[in-house]
């Protein structure tokens, strides 16, 4: 069985401002391309099909001419879309129904029984060829330990869980290869390009996944990489969403053996690069240098081919009030998007105060409440009271209202 492994695809993403449907339009046409050459038995998309809840027009309409021309370049394949923590669940099912006529599977969220408890053979598709079942894939959603309800198994309900749904894809009991899909983090994984100072990832062991996959089709995780074993694999974001995703970005195409085999073999794993003409450059890209020399350096890259451009500075005072002006200005009338910059400041000039860490460029990127519980903290040296959050909020509200 031959499975297009692809997830992240952030559609309808407004990077600092620019609109990214020309890039995204082209990995598309790419994913049409691979998906005609390989003529996959089936294609699943591990979630963040989207970039928000609430995408654009255009941006669902591009997924939906998108996806319905990857149909049209291999008809019988099977496609299985499942959600990602960027996506509205209902959202993405409210069309599943129309899907289904293009053996399109769209999986929003956790199936139920009537009584309330888990249905795994609720999120379980079959992959048919030539009107023969050949495989079996479970499609998770994004899950976190908040995505089941407190009547699930305690203490642990994620893993609960992800035990029952291995526990029935064995019951299948057919011998064919079976697939899980779901879109969250795995413990130990390589999350270069992700920001997570914040701690907002939760970590799932891949034992709690189970053991009865062939292949583990995993999304949520941006940097493509193939997990210990071998069966696991995040194949990446096809277009890098920030400026720290540097690494190449890729879809995969995964081979697992058909046939009845109690030996596990590894399926075989090909990642296939996808190009974006529109690369994110940070300038200079490792060490952050002086601003008069990256205004510089700025000077001397290529302003006819498209890029976005991230400014890396070093700042030992302050920064020109005009900083970002002027950078902008060197690249008016090219293709070159400038976006923002980053700051570093020397070790030896902090002095302990949360101040220092932010520029006035970063803080207008910030939330307010954000701003203004740090101002609290500092000054008073606690958080900010609950009654001060919801007052401060009011203001907020009553003056965007203006
Ligand atoms: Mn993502």
């Amino acid at each position: 069985m031959k499975i297009l492994h692809t997830s992240d695809w952030h559609l309808g993403q407004v990077f600092y401002g620019y609109e990214r449907d020309e890039e995204h339009r082209a990995f598309l046409g790419t994913l049409v391309r691979i998906v005609s050459e390989e003529q996959p038995d089936a294609m699943i998309v591990s979630g963040d099909v989207f970039h928000n809840s609430a995408p654009s027009a255009a941006a669902r309409r591009m997924y939906v001419d998108g996806m319905l021309e990857i149909c049209r370049a291999c008809p019988e394949m099977t496609v299985v879309v499942t959600a990602g923590n960027h996506d509205s669940p209902s959202r993405l099912e409210a069309d599943a129904g129309l899907w289904r006529h293009f053996n399109v599977h769209v999986i929003g969220s956790f199936a139920r029984k009537p009584d309330g408890t888990a249905d795994p053979a609720g999120q379980v598709i079959d992959v048919v060829r030539n009107g023969q079942v050949i495989g079996h894939i479970a499609a998770v959603p994004y899950a976190s330990p908040r995505s089941f309800p407190e009547t699930d198994a305690a203490p642990d309900r994620m893993s609960a869980y992800f035990h029952a749904l291995d526990a029935y894809m064995q019951g299948l009991g057919d011998g064919l290869p079976c697939i899980l899909a779901a879109h969250l983090a795995v413990a130990g994984c390589d999350i270069r390009g992700h920001d997570d100072v914040v701690g907002g990832l939760d970590y799932v062991p891949l034992e709690t996944l189970g053991n009865s996959y062939d292949y583990i089709a995993l999304g949520h995780i941006h940097s493509s990489q193939i997990l210990p074993g071998g069966r696991a694999v995040y194949c990446g974001s096809p277009v890098a969403v920030n400026f720290d995703e540097r690494e190449p970005h890729s879809v995969s195409v995964v081979e697992i053996a058909d046939g009845v085999s109690d030996v596990k073999v590894p399926p075989q794993v090909r990642m296939l690069p996808v190009p974006n003409a529109r690369p994110l450059l940070t300038i200079p890209d490792k060490t952050p240098e002086d601003f008069p020399v990256v205004l510089e350096r700025l000077k001397s890259i290529p302003f006819d081919s498209p890029a976005y451009v991230r400014l890396n500075v070093l700042v030992n005072n302050t920064l020109p009030s005009d900083c970002e002006q002027r950078a902008a200005d060197i690249l008016k009338g090219g293709q070159v998007r400038y976006c923002c910059m980053k700051v570093t400041r020397p070790e030896n000039k902090a002095d302990g105060s949360e101040y220092e860490k932010f520029t006035v460029q970063e803080m207008r990127q910030m939330d307010p409440l954000d701003v203004a519980g740090l101002y609290y903290r500092v000054t008073r040296g606690r958080e900010m009271e609950d009654r001060y959050v919801s007052m401060f909020k009011e203001a907020v509200q009553a003056s965007l209202k203006q």
